[in-house]
């Protein structure tokens, strides 16, 4: 029922053997726009860390055509649970660079209000984009609830779940393919088997031959696809977003690729990835991969690359220097959004909070300043 053997489609002088995979080339070169701004977001985001000026970022480089490929398979009115590593799966849907660095600031304009960690995006426009999980694999069961609701409401929506290799030993990871394998749930899991969980390589993350294989046991296919390779993964993609869309049910898709950074910019991956790996991995980065198969179709050269890299550099410089200018969350945001209409007792320990605040002369509610 599984394949072993990665699915690939651009080889290496760009070169895709007669496949057709059915873009034009505008659809081709915003997929290539959407890999190089998560490569230029994640080298800012780097900078705005080291300087203190945001607390934390993950990594993307080497997995831009896994979470772009991934993306480009499903509809706007579709959902994604994603993991924290999957910025591009929000780009090429259409979220703005500077939305997301609301959150890398955690400022208002954050649609979490800061609540959340920095790269815990959340957007319900124009893509719904459901709320990273800091906790491993809780998603997982989350968004075979949302693929099974969709089920029984008859609608024709779908949702893509993604995870890592390490997200594959979590209770949540078995308990959703469970579900999801008995309902038929109209959901697409993605393992990114990036080679790494934070420090722990994932040949040690389990027994099996590779991720894809553990389908069998809950009753779907599993497919291992190249996942430097963008067109490969999409076409594997949308090959099982279209069996969940007409009620074949679940499929396991296993993306191998590889973390070029480190797991955050809180961990030195040179204290425990062996140099070869990069190098060799290096070799196969996949924005130049999609460059030489843009090249060979005749709508890549180097200027259009060199336009393409200031231009979003230019963009999303901007958005920084915005996110960093607008105010924090007012205080009493941490009051907002559980109930539609305030409860009198929680109203009234807001207002005793702030007064409290007040007395003491440290924050007000509206200046989103801590402590209380
Ligand atoms: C339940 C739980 N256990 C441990 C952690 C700490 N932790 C954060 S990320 C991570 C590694 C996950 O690796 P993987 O699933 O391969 O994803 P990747 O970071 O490689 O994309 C761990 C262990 C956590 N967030 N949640
Ligand atoms: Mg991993």
């Amino acid at each position: 029922m599984s394949t072993t053997q990665p699915l690939t489609v651009i080889d290496s002088d760009g070169g895709v053997n007669g496949y057709d995979p059915g873009l034009s080339e505008q659809e081709l070169l915003h997929c290539y726009r959407s890999m190089v701004t998560v490569r230029v977001f994640d080298e800012i985001c780097l900078k705005l860390q080291r300087s203190g000026r945001i607390g934390f970022s993950i990594p993307n480089e080497g997995i831009e055509a896994t979470q772009v490929g991934a993306a480009s398979a499903f509809r706007k009115t579709d959902w994604i649970f994603p993991s924290y590593r999957d910025f591009g799966m929000a780009i090429y849907h259409g979220v703005r660079p500077l939305e997301m660095m609301h959150n890398m600031f955690g400022n208002a304009k954050d649609s979490a209000k800061g609540r959340q960690m920095p790269v815990h995006f959340s957007f319900v426009d124009p893509i719904r984009f459901v709320s990273i999980s800091s906790p491993i694999g809780t998603h997982i069961p989350q968004a075979v609830g949302a693929a099974y609701a969709a089920q029984c409401r008859g609608e024709d929506t779908v949702v893509l779940t993604s995870f890592g290799d390490g997200g594959t030993s979590s209770l949540g990871f078995h308990s959703g393919m469970n579900f999801a394998g008995v309902w038929k749930a109209p959901v697409v899991f993605l393992c990114q088997n990036n080679g790494w969980a934070i420090s722990c390589p994932s040949e040690e993350q389990t027994g099996s031959e590779n991720f894809a294989v553990k389908a069998e046991a809950y009753g779907m296919p599993g497919v291992v696809v190249d996942g430097n390779d963008l067109l490969a993964v999409r076409k594997v993609m949308l090959e099982a977003a279209e069996r969940a869309r007409s009620g074949e049910g679940p499929t396991l898709v296993e993306a191998k690729t590889f973390r070029m950074g480190g797991h955050s910019t809180s961990d030195d991956p040179k204290r425990y990835v062996p140099p070869e790996m990069f190098e060799e991995w290096g070799k196969r980065d996949p924005i130049a991969r999609f460059e030489k198969f843009l090249e060979a179709s005749g709508l890549w050269t180097q200027k259009l690359a060199e336009d393409l890299r200031k231009e979003v550099f230019e963009e999303i410089s901007l958005a920084a220097k915005e996110a960093e200018a607008t105010p924090r969350p007012g205080l009493e945001t941490i009051f907002s959004d559980v109930y539609r209409d305030v409860p009198e007792h929680i109203r009234r320990q807001g207002q005793e909070a702030f007064e409290l605040g007040r007395r003491k002369g440290d924050a007000m509610a509206g200046d989103g300043e801590f402590p209380l």
